[in-house]
């Protein structure tokens, strides 16, 4: 087949809408469609500090390619959460992809900082439970304590479909009020922004394959994902059935969202005593779960 705008050989055959692109075109189409949704929901300005999190996998790679690409000056903060080959080996291709844009790579090490890598520390909490407490925390307090404005993270389409797809299975009506390609800063908490919130998996991984990013494929030997997965099965196989499906049930979602709206219980936060940062208890999470007593001293290292 050939291009639906020259007379190359077609590259990929988009299913929504339907049409073949060639490679070069491909990836005039992928950038304009980064470049729309952050217009669109008005997510970076070019006088913000950025801060991406990179993780060395497909996404995060792909967002920092695409924005330094559309003039934005970012910066990347990878964090190496202590999971033995697995981390030793993504903190490489992190440091590959930042080096391939030319960005200014931060790394924090769990390990280093904590004295103990996630699954080594003992707790009745299930290892991604508090994995997720620990890089929320790590680059929200990151953030704030640099200065940046804005935090990027990678997820895409199809993170966001099964995401509000799982919390609607579940009836989690307290998450669903507050999912969205925004979610702006309050207090200590940075504005956190999503640019591949309408490209899908698919798309993203055909894009860092045309332009030559190298990414981590392997998983975390800790991901269970079994649950996550089967949402983004069902959603493919409706994809496939109907192809729009995702980009519908989310933009559906962003239209209805003001219903859960009500649902939103109004917590009062606290300083955390020991690190100051907002907590619904005496102490934040973060600290409850690594037992801390002192707040911790970020020991950054800018590659
Ligand atoms: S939460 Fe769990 Fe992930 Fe952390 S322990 Fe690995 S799988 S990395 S997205
Ligand atoms: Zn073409
Ligand atoms: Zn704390």
């Amino acid at each position: 087949m050939r291009c639906k705008f020259c007379e190359k050989r077609a590259y990929i055959k988009l299913h929504y809408p339907k049409m073949y692109l060639c490679r070069d075109h491909f990836i005039e189409y992928f950038e304009k469609k980064v470049k729309r949704t952050i217009e669109k929901y008005k997510l970076l300005r070019k006088d913000e500090r950025i801060l991406v999190v990179v993780s060395g996998g497909k996404d995060s790679a792909v967002v920092s390619y695409v924005l330094k690409k559309l003039g934005y000056d970012i910066e990347c903060l990878y964090i190496n959460l202590g999971i033995g080959e697995y981390s030793a080996k993504s903190e490489e291709y992190a440091k590959k992809q930042c080096e391939m844009i030319n960005a200014p790579l931060h790394i924090v090490r769990v390990k280093e900082l904590l004295g103990a890598g996630i699954g080594e520390l003992k707790t009745a909490r299930p290892t991604c439970s508090y994995c997720g407490i620990t890089k929320r925390y790590i680059f929200n307090k990151f953030a704030y304590d640099s200065g940046f404005d804005v935090i990027v993270t990678g997820h895409n389409l199809d993170d966001e479909a099964s995401f509000i797809f799982g919390n609607m299975m579940n009836w989690n009506t307290q998450y669903l009020a507050k999912q969205g390609p925004i979610l702006p800063g309050e207090g200590k908490f940075v504005k956190k922004v999503k640019p591949l919130y309408e490209v899908t998996e698919r798309e993203v991984v055909a894009y860092a394959l045309a332009v030559g990013i190298d990414y981590m494929i392997e998983e975390c030997p800790h991901a269970r994902g079994a649950t996550t997965l089967s949402y983004k099965e069902v959603l493919n196989q409706m994809e496939e059935k109907r192809p729009g499906t995702k980009i519908n049930f989310v933009k559906g979602y962003l239209r209805k969202r003001y219903l859960f709206e009500q649902e939103i219980e109004e917590v009062e936060l606290k300083e955390c005593k020991v690190c100051g940062m907002p907590a619904l208890g005496e102490k934040c999470s973060f600290c409850k779960v690594w037992r801390l007593e002192k707040p911790i001293d970020f020991k950054i290292n800018l590659f």
